[in-house]
């Protein structure tokens, strides 16, 4: 089964060959700070491995959803925010901001967040 996109960005940060302000790595999925922070902590988890979106790996059943937010949790407690508290948001399709169609949760905290979100 193919697992890489050649064209596509975040396979290429996951793969190493484009640089990226890596924070965490593991096997299966790793974390890097976002270039446009919307808080102070503004971390992204993606899986190594190409999926378009939290629903496509979910259907596929890869348990990569559990790991983004055990990884972003530890992330969290990394950055000192994990018991003040953090959003793990996973934008899915253009319509919610998606722009980035390989799996990534976005982990932010270090300030207080709004709800509802805009
Ligand atoms: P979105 O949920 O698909 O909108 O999130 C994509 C995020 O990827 C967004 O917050 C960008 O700032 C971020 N990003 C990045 O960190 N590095 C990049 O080279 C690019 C986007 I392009």
């Amino acid at each position: 089964m193919t697992t890489n996109d050649p064209d596509c960005l975040f396979c290429k940060i996951a793969a190493g060959e484009v640089p990226a302000d890596v924070v965490r790595r593991g096997d299966r999925v790793m974390a890097f700070r976002d270039i446009n922070p919307q808080a102070p902590t503004h971390v992204l988890l993606i899986p190594r491995d190409h999926h378009p979106d939290a629903a496509s790996a979910a259907r596929a059943g890869t348990g990569l959803l559990d790991e983004i937010a055990r990884e972003a949790h530890a992330v969290a407690e990394s950055e000192g925010i994990a018991d003040t508290g953090y959003r793990l948001v996973f934008n899915t399709g253009s319509g919610a901001g998606q722009t980035v169609f390989h799996l990534h949760g976005h982990l932010l905290g270090g300030r207080g967040l709004e709800w509802p979100p805009g």
